[in-house]
């Protein structure tokens, strides 16, 4: 009989509902966890729109106050889905009280606050999880799999970009994630966040980067003036107010282990909707993945003879050959980005029933923060710098 964890929520916008979908799903496909999640709590501050999301994602029961959500009794797990300004607070707090915890990524918005996380952890044997959900890609899990096999041989280089176009006309709203106060960061916090953890998976720690960022819009409508002037205006504003956040990011890094990366960040590459690319070059071979392509994990290998070599595509589907696909369909029908989620759950309970480790913990998110922040610093003072140790 599983034993039943009650969850608490907080945020029920786009990763709310990722992440609701996930719980609801684990234990159809992963029934042997010894744990069943119990959907008990959703958190937002506006009574009557949490109320509706909790209704139709299929949560018992809805708080106005993530304090007050976070103090009960009966929650054991919270996870963190809000905008990034909440996930100190809420994150210590939910450590103090003593929960398990998952926490959208970035972990927090400044390496100031993840140090402040990380001194609130000390001490808990709770489980913590940074929600980098691109690892649990099939495709992911198989190319660390074939690193760690020695598939394509010492490491020399990581290429990664992460592209978006969502915010390139410029009457596009002032939105939170546009506002350094609320966000942090722009995509270096959104999307730089996703490849360096990934790098740091797959490649190793991180040694020392140079970056640079550019804000191309520098104000945008106001979206409460929008609202106001709707029809006066046909929806446009005119009141603006200033972009706080970059919109793009680019940055080289050196690794510990010598090898060479570079990353890009942008949500103004036109016709890229959700672009998470890397390769992976290394003495033997070469691994390449797309997102777009999640099922598929390409890969040169240096073993093929030389008449029969090229990149080969695996279709990442296999029972058995593949991680995480057992619990799915038979072979070759594929998965898509919603199981991420469902991946990350279900990792995050089976750690919490084993008692072992799960990646990336708090410690881990941290150590991405540091290198954003490094990246940042460096952007400002156009020159190479060290990361800092956390
Ligand atoms: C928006 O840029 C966003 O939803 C990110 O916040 C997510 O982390 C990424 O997976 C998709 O794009």
């Amino acid at each position: 009989m599983a034993r039943k964890m009650n969850v608490a929520l907080l945020g029920y916008q786009f990763m709310g509902k990722a992440h609701s979908n996930a719980f609801r799903q684990v234990n159809r496909f992963y029934p042997d966890l010894g744990i069943e999640p119990v959907m008990k709590v959703l958190v937002g501050r506006n009574k009557d729109a949490v109320t509706s999301a909790a209704a139709e994602f299929g949560w018992e029961d809805v708080e106005t106050n993530w304090r007050r959500a976070i103090a009960r009794d009966d929650i054991d797990i919270v996870d963190i889905c809000t905008p990034g300004k909440l996930h100190a607070p809420m994150a210590i707090a939910a450590l103090k009280a003593g929960k398990h915890i998952i926490c959208e990524k970035p972990l927090t918005n400044n390496l100031k606050e993840a140090r402040d996380v990380l001194r609130a952890a000390r001490g808990s044997r709770k489980k913590t999880l940074t929600a980098f959900n691109y690892r649990r890609v099939p495709a992911v899990a198989l190319a660390k799999q074939m690193i760690a096999e020695e598939r394509i041989g010492k490491i020399y280089h990581w290429r990664a970009v992460y592209l978006q176009d969502w915010i390139m006309d410029p009457n596009f709203p002032l939105v939170w994630r546009l506002k350094k106060s609320e966000a942090g960061s722009g995509p270096h916090g959104d999307l730089n966040a996703h490849i360096t953890d990934l790098a740091m998976h797959l490649v190793g720690d991180i040694d020392s980067v140079v970056g640079m960022t550019e804000a191309f819009i520098k104000e945008r409508p106001i979206p409460e003036a929008i609202d106001a002037s709707l029809g006066a205006s046909g929806g446009r504003s005119k009141r603006k107010g200033k972009v706080t956040v970059e919109d793009a990011c680019l940055f080289m890094a050196r690794f510990k282990n010598g090898a060479l990366g570079s990353f890009e960040a942008t949500r103004f590459a036109k016709g890229r909707r959700n672009h998470n690319r890397f390769e992976i070059n290394g003495s033997k071979g070469s691994i390449v993945f797309n997102l777009e392509k999640m099922n598929e994990l390409q890969y040169f290998s240096d073993d093929d003879p030389a008449h029969a070599q090229g990149f080969r595509e695996i279709i990442v589907g296999e029972n058995g050959a593949h991680p995480y696909l057992d619990a799915w369909w038979p072979p070759g029908h594929i998965i898509g980005w919603e199981h991420t989620f469902t991946h990350e759950i279900k990792d995050f309970l089976e750690a919490i029933e084993k008692n072992r480790k799960v990646s990336p913990d708090f410690h881990e998110g941290a150590k991405v923060q540091a290198v954003l922040e490094a990246v940042m610093d460096s952007a400002k003072t156009k020159r190479w710098t060290k990361v800092a140790k956390v």
